[in-house]
């Protein structure tokens, strides 16, 4: 059974919705699916993975477009992209100025598209896009939301160190109890994924931060969820992004998220927190 959640924890000024949408600038086909791809000084890797994206989405004989959402890199990325993206048009760039944040990049793109079918993923070719035409079956299939899991069987966190791949399953584990009853995703941090627009309705999303996924299996209309492996690869060019800033950014919203599924906006009623986790643990142990 889903519930709506409450979004009053969040003011509407940290928010953002996906619609209204806009319409396809550059006119041709509506594209059915629109995959954005966030990027922040990602010179090396954007022109293979753009060209292995299209080789990977042009045998589904589906209208796509990929927008590549840069945030002004001082590294050339946007420059590349735009020489891309006069050859072909399914490539848009757009460009942020003087704005941070993975999620609002990808929520940035998905304004900025038609498609009923949305998706992300990272530029740095650590998420494999042979996977794609897996994700776009299932959704097809009528899933709601189809993510690239490093925790299924025939997963893998890859060549992390120790120390990174026990937070990351820590950081997820600790994602459990605010995730619904019967739709439990193993991987909800991961960045790749693909999602209905009808499913993200009028939710405001944080812009800052790093982990929209989360948010969107906590807080959006999804009724049903599929993970496909994912073994991820090390990245071999440019420079991680991942910091202590998004492990800050990803603790706040995990407590916001806490806050907003047990109504603790005092943190006065751990109680009702313990028993909805118990109660969960029966339900999905
Ligand atoms: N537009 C935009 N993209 C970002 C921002 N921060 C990260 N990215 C992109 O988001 C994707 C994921 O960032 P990564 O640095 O690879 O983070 P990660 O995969 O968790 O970390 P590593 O495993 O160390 O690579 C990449 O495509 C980045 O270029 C940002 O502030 N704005
Ligand atoms: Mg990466």
């Amino acid at each position: 059974m889903l519930s709506t959640m409450n979004p009053s924890y969040m003011p509407a000024s940290c928010g953002a919705t996906i619609g209204p949408r806009q319409t396809n600038r550059r006119g041709g086909p509506q594209p059915e699916l629109a995959l954005v791809i966030p990027t922040l000084c990602e010179a090396q890797n954007i022109r293979a993975l753009l060209k292995q994206v299209c080789a990977c989405l042009d045998p589904l004989g589906t209208s796509f477009e990929i927008l590549v959402v840069d945030d002004d890199s001082h590294d050339r990325t946007g420059e590349i992209v735009a020489s891309i993206a006069r050859e072909d048009s399914r490539v848009r760039l757009l460009t942020r100025k003087g704005q941070r944040g993975l999620s609002g990049a990808i929520l940035h793109g998905w304004e900025h598209t038609v498609a009923e079918i949305l998706a992300a993923m990272d530029a740095d070719l650590q998420h494999p896009p042979e996977l794609l035409p897996a994700m776009f079956a299932s959704i097809l299939a009528g899933r709601d939301l189809v993510l690239a899991s490093r925790y299924v069987k025939d997963g893998d966190l890859g060549s992390w160190s120790p120390a990174r791949k026990l937070l990351s399953r820590i950081a997820a584990m600790a994602t459990r109890p605010i995730q619904r009853a019967g739709l439990i995703a193993r991987d909800p941090l991961s960045g790749f994924f693909m999602v209905r627009r009808e499913c993200l309705g009028e939710t405001q999303f944080q812009r800052s931060g790093f982990k929209l996924l989360l948010e969107i299996l906590v807080r959006a209309r999804i009724q049903s969820v599929e993970e496909i492996p994912l073994i991820f690869s090390r990245r071999s060019h440019g420079v991680s992004k991942a910091n202590l800033k998004v492990a800050w950014d990803f603790v706040r919203l995990l407590a916001g998220l806490y806050a907003g599924r047990f109504e603790l906006t005092d943190w006065s009623r751990p109680r009702r927190l313990i028993a909805w986790s118990l109660q969960r643990r029966q339900q999905n142990p």
